[in-house]
């Protein structure tokens, strides 16, 4: 499962932000105690594909969040000491943009571009302290016993200390895969894929392009190689209290197309590349999480290790087919029932039927 980190100073929201994606109740103040919460990822094709089969089950993909308590700095430091914030695939970085007099803001005002930045620096000197650290290390390793997989390591690490002592982080690095695999162990906080999530007023949400530019975030964003979404955790609240109907409706009255909260789960999930399979029927229709690029067998290793080790075959149909045809006999009928090897690099939307043998 994918996991990611809520980070940011006190009073951005997080919590409330938390709750909401995780449908989780009593969160409040627990210290530097992480709380982990699971959210759906929302995807319309697997509810069309459960509106045609009409199975038991719906089953999406999920995310999972976790939430600690912001302190008055950004303190990235105390973040490697959690370990679900050190092992997370992704931080999301709640910066606020919201006006409250009644909320006080731990550094006075409300200064998104300042936030974020500051927070960026916190995670490069983490990352700079653990590089240095290895770095004094492997100069006496290598002075007692030369070897040349602990050189290939010391020139990566010398590499990524040039680029945070230039305060840039990890993630715009574009590392050689050897590296990058080499500095995988090290869990390097400004290397994880970042998004920044802007708790807007909601007068500013259906704007948040000229937020981001008036605020000098856009600069931000590009030099970090990292994206933003705008939410009012405020607004996700009203709208968590109505039902669906209602709450399309309220959605369209401020222009917008989907919840927040529903942008934050997908775009957490499209920044990490990962994509989606489905398996259908009348039992369960099912959203499978996969990085791009993923073969066949060992996409067919998420569902079960038996159906990687006796794979055949893939049957396979992209979903949009499955569902203009109407069912997967009618598409076997059209030849649009692809048989695909092991090899096969999995699409996004793909519907799947493995054939394995036991
Ligand atoms: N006006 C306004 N208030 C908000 C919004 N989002 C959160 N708040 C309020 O801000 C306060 C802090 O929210 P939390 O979600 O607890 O913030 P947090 O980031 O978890 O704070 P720490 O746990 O202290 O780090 C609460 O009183 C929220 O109701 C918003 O969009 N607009
Ligand atoms: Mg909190």
């Amino acid at each position: 499962m994918l996991r990611a980190g809520l980070i940011g100073v006190g009073a951005t929201g997080k919590t409330t932000l938390f709750q909401l994606l995780t449908s989780a109740h009593d969160t409040r103040g627990h210290g530097k105690d992480a709380h982990v919460g699971v959210a759906r990822v929302p995807d319309e094709r697997l509810d069309r594909l459960t509106a045609l089969f009409k199975p038991r089950k719906r089953v999406p993909a999920t995310v999972e969040f976790a939430d600690i308590a912001g302190t008055g700095r950004a303190d990235a430091k105390a973040l490697l000491d959690v370990v679900p914030f050190r092992n997370a695939d992704a931080l999301v970085h709640v910066v606020r943009a919201f006006r409250d007099e009644s909320v006080p803001h731990p550094a006075g005002s409300s200064d998104p571009a300042r936030d974020a930045q500051a927070m960026e620096d916190e995670l490069i000197l983490a990352d700079l302290g653990v590089v240095e650290r290895r770095l004094e290390r492997l100069e006496r390793d290598l002075k007692k016993t030369p070897s040349a997989e602990l050189r290939l390591e010391q020139e990566g690490l010398v590499r990524c200390r040039a680029a945070l002592e230039d305060g840039r982080p990890l993630r715009a690095l574009e590392l050689p895969g050897d590296d990058a695999k080499r500095l995988r162990g090290f869990q390097f906080l400004s290397a994880k894929p970042l998004l920044v999530v802007i708790n807007m007023d909601e007068a500013d949400l259906a704007d948040m392009d000229r937020v981001a530019a008036r605020t000098g975030l856009s600069t931000f964003l590009e030099g970090a190689a990292t994206r933003a979404v705008a939410v009012c955790a405020k607004i996700e609240l009203e709208i968590a209290q109505l039902d669906a109907a209602d709450a399309q409706a309220f959605l369209a009255d401020l222009g917008l197309r989907e919840s927040g909260l529903d942008r934050v789960i997908r775009a957490s999930y499209d920044l990490l590349g990962y994509i989606s399979f489905f398996t259908v029927g009348e039992d369960e229709c099912r959203a499978w999480s996969i990085p791009r690029n993923t073969p066949a067998q060992v996409a067919a290793g998420e569902i079960h290790t038996d159906i990687a080790r006796g794979f055949i075959r893939a049957e396979v149909v992209e979903q949009g087919t499955l569902l203009a045809r109407g069912s997967l006999a009618a598409c076997k009928e059209h030849a649009e029932l692809r048989l695909e090897g092991k090899e096969y690099v999995v699409q996004d939307g793909d519907v799947i039927n493995f054939r394995f043998a036991t």
